[in-house]
């Protein structure tokens, strides 16, 4: 006979945390959010921690290099979607990895014998008043001269008038050069009151722009995740099919961090892909895997050599796995049970394996939840697709604003690979559906509240660590009429 679980299997939204003693010093501004990634010793450090502890899903609809961009710089991890062409997806990791914070290729070059008239044309289409001008016009051609809105006066240039009469000519202008630093160009700026400095390499060729602006939005970003050559972190999706050919691909572009993209994580094929990588780059290269929803799927993982584990099957917005095949399991149960028997495992070899809570983040607080059960980090397709960087397109609905957010497993994604189980190269049935989500605005703007929020019920907690908060956390269930009580009740609300 099968086996048959006790207890029903439970979702984030049937629990709540109750207070601890706020100490004094439990102040947002004691919290850290710092969290490991990857597996490591006891005693030493994470080789790879992120500053915020969310992830953004490995999914089309997501994880594009913009997205990683964004969420790189308030500290957080993007895995960018593995069903793709390989070349494709290794161009948009050396995306994120050219990315210099600060350092813009112009998108705003002309050439000295165009005119004024195509100076304003550019400006009305870019918005942008810094024009570069270049031999060839190109981002990166020789640097001839720059062109700001104080080069001409709209009310006496005419319009006819060649770029190469009214431009600040290179002779004149202060300029840096390539492998100058950030704060080095800042200073520049600072120093001789500019507005943008250009940065040439020894032949005069453009390379990027600073801009006086984009010093105030760095000093914004103090969490943002940087490497050991303060390049922007990275992850990236892979398969058990063709991971010969991209792992290579994804490394040489830079990959920080892979993850196996699965509904279901404990088989045979995620241990031969683990184990392939793990041999073939002497363990260097990092690889998580996953998801699985108990404790034999992650001792599975973990000994095959997974360095994080993705915890969650059928609780993602767009996920109809449960549906359509009758397997999963509550997303809070599966995070509670393989946390406990990621601590088990801590406590017997001194191996600390992250694990990662994936789906089914609704409100805000569930992101605390899933940390109080044991959760190190959290991944997100819903959220995030929400946002401005998100790769999706914008529709107007009525009177409001969505986005598109379409599943993996849904014919519009056709990711087979992620629901393979061996048999025909291609999806049978969908096991996730195309659909919109309300349009939020930008990323920054909303993970910046959702982490005040987490901080916030931290200290309510009295914890200022993550690692603290797990440990001391207290969760309690809630029943369906307490969680009516939850939302604001028994009055009459205002329009808003
Ligand atoms: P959510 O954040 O609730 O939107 O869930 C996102 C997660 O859902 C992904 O990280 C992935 O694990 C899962 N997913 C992605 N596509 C599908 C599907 O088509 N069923 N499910």
């Amino acid at each position: 006979m099968a086996y048959l679980y006790n207890e029903p299997s439970r979702t984030f939204n049937e629990y709540l945390l109750v207070p601890n003693l706020t100490k004094k010093d439990s102040v947002p501004d004691n919290v850290s959010l710092k969290t490991p990634i990857v597996r490591y010793k006891k005693g030493e450090q994470c080789p790879l921690s992120t500053n915020i502890p969310l992830v953004s899903a490995i999914m089309q609809s997501v994880s594009d290099s913009n997205m990683a961009i964004a969420l790189a710089r308030c500290g957080g991890l993007s895995f960018v979607f593995v069903s793709q062409p390989i070349e494709q997806q290794a161009e948009m990791v050396r995306k994120v990895k050219k990315y210099k914070a600060g350092f813009v290729v112009s998108d705003s070059c002309l050439k000295p014998d165009q005119t004024l008239k195509d100076v304003l044309n550019l400006k009305a289409r870019t918005g942008h008043s810094t024009i570069a001008v270049t031999e060839d016009g190109s981002s990166t051609g020789k640097l001839l001269g720059l062109i700001a809105s104080r080069d001409y006066r709209l009310s006496r240039t005419p319009l006819d008038k060649k770029i190469s009469e009214f431009m600040t000519p290179f002779s004149s202008l202060i300029y840096g050069t390539e492998g100058i630093t950030l704060s080095e160009a800042n200073d520049m700026i600072w120093d001789h009151k500019l507005n943008s400095l250009p940065i040439v390499n020894k032949d005069q060729l453009l390379v990027y722009m600073v801009f006086r602006k984009d010093y105030d939005a760095h000093k914004e970003n103090p969490l943002e995740l940087l490497d050991q050559s303060k390049r922007l972190v990275v992850g990236a999706g892979i398969n058990t099919r063709d991971y010969k050919e991209r792992v290579p691909a994804l490394v040489k572009a830079g990959a920080d961090v892979l993850c196996i993209d699965s509904s279901d994580g404990y088989s045979e094929w995620q241990k031969d892909t683990i184990q392939w990588i793990k041999q073939e780059y002497n363990g260097e290269v990092k690889v998580g895997a996953g998801n699985v929803v108990d404790k034999e799927g992650f001792l599975y993982l973990v000994n095959a050599g997974a360095d994080f584990v993705k915890v969650g099957i059928g609780g993602g917005s767009i996920c109809i796995t449960r549906e359509q095949k009758g397997i999963g399991r509550g997303q809070a149960t599966s995070v509670i049970e393989v946390a406990k028997a990621r601590n088990e495992y801590f406590k017997e070899t001194g191996i600390y394996v992250p694990i990662c809570s994936d789906g089914g983040i609704v409100h805000d607080y569930h992101m605390t939840l899933a940390l109080a059960m044991g959760a190190d980090f959290i991944m997100l397709g819903r959220y995030f697709a929400r946002f401005d960087e998100s790769p999706t397109r914008r529709l107007k609905m009525g009177s409001s604003y969505v986005k598109e957010y379409w599943g993996e497993g849904s014919n519009r994604a056709r990711n087979w690979e992620r629901y393979d189980t061996g048999g025909e190269e291609r999806l049978e049935f969908e096991e996730g559906v195309d659909s919109y989500v309300p349009y939020a605005g930008s990323l920054k703007d909303n993970v910046d509240i959702a982490i005040s929020k987490m901080k916030s019920t931290m200290c309510n907690c009295g914890a200022v660590t993550i690692e603290e908060f797990q440990k001391t956390a207290r969760l309690t269930l809630v029943s369906s009429t307490s969680i009516i009580e939850g939302g604001a009740h028994d009055v009459i609300l205002k329009e808003s």
